[in-house]
């Protein structure tokens, strides 16, 4: 089979198994597990944080981010096919108790100015408007890097109203890879980041959240109390280690192995490319082969190809370090038999 359904895919890279192997353990919700308090510390460092948090995947990141800066009762602004509000599971609101208010983005862009309009006055009426999330790479904009000048924009918006920004993060480093920005740079335009260790990165498990100081003392109680303290996390935290040191420079690969893709997929009569590839997903629009994107990948998996819907007639196709690209193309050869066959 190729797996291109996600990147999330991936299995740890002998050096990630290596680590796992070799590890000193400790106790870390006692704090002494030294390679988590290691990863915590260069994640914070890199992007420019006080404190970063170790957590077991991006929505637990996400969600301690909504449940720190937020009182139940509040409202968040998000992107309209933001993660957090597509496919967390209604956490913000279920745990969290906050109610999601969408702006519609381009490409996974708020408009500044939107999201200065959805802030709501002090009334009586109204909730309290207790965080803005950003999502970059967005997932749902087909890996859409957002630009730092659209991030920088609405940062600055929450700051005239003195409301947190959250930059899901889950593939920041995909955007780095992509614009040549450093990962601190679009740090700044937020006030917490998750980013996930188990994408492109490779690691196994795991997730990171930065901020202040005091936001992330606050984070690891929420972590607590969603069963999130971990004991001998040495053994997960030292593949992370290892993804965050050593897998951020091969990511523009992935993007090179999706341009290849996009470019090949639209050469083959019904099957139309949805926007741009800045990154590593590509997102597929099979309508004109009469066909929902169920079906189409039905017949896909019969070739050995595995992807997964998007949309009615959306399919999402993500490469990563376990897709070569010789399996690429064998991909490829697969889907145009069945855009032939149907
Ligand atoms: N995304 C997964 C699915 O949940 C859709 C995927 O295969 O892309 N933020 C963003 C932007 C994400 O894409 C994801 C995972 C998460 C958060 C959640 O991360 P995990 O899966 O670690 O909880």
């Amino acid at each position: 089979m190729i797996d291109l359904r996600s990147d999330t895919v991936t299995r740890p890279t002998p050096e990630m198994r290596q680590a796992a192997f070799d590890v000193e353990v400790g106790d870390d919700v006692y704090g002494e597990d030294t390679s988590v308090l290691k990863l915590e510390e260069t994640a914070a460092r890199m992007l420019g944080k006080e404190a970063a948090l170790f957590v077991t995947s991006g929505t637990q990141g996400n969600q301690i981010a909504a449940l720190t800066h937020c009182q139940p009762g509040d409202e968040v602004l998000v992107e309209a096919s933001t993660h957090l509000f597509l496919y967390e599971g209604a956490a913000m609101s279920a745990l969290a108790g906050v109610q999601p208010r969408t702006i519609e983005g381009v490409r996974g862009a708020m408009d500044p100015e939107d999201v200065r309009a959805a802030v709501r006055p002090d009334d009586i009426h109204f909730p309290k408007t207790g965080m803005i999330c950003v999502e970059n790479t967005h997932n749902k904009a087909g890996g859409a890097v957002v630009s730092l000048g659209n991030m920088q924009a609405v940062y600055e918006v929450a700051r005239e109203y003195g409301i947190p920004v959250h930059l899901d993060g889950a593939r920041l480093f995909n955007a780095v890879a992509a614009s040549g920005i450093s990962v601190e740079h679009y740090a700044s335009q937020a006030d917490t980041v998750q980013f996930c260790l188990s994408k492109g990165l490779g690691a196994p498990v795991g997730s990171i959240i930065t901020g202040s100081a005091e936001f992330i003392q606050r984070a690891r109680k929420w972590r607590k109390r969603l069963g999130g303290g971990l004991r001998q996390a040495g053994v997960i935290a030292e593949p992370g280690y290892v993804a965050l040191t050593q897998m951020t420079g091969r990511l523009a690969d992935d993007h090179e192995n999706a341009r290849y893709l996009a470019d090949s997929i639209n050469q083959i009569d019904g099957l139309r490319v949805e926007g741009p590839v800045d990154t590593n997903i590509v997102l597929v629009n099979v309508a004109d082969l009469g066909l929902q994107a169920e079906h189409f990948l039905a017949e896909l998996k019969k070739e050995g190809v595995l992807a997964v819907p998007f949309g009615r007639h959306t399919v999402r196709f993500v490469t990563h370090f376990d897709v070569s690209r010789e399996h690429i193309k064998t991909a490829v050869d697969r889907v145009n038999a069945i855009s032939w066959s149907v």
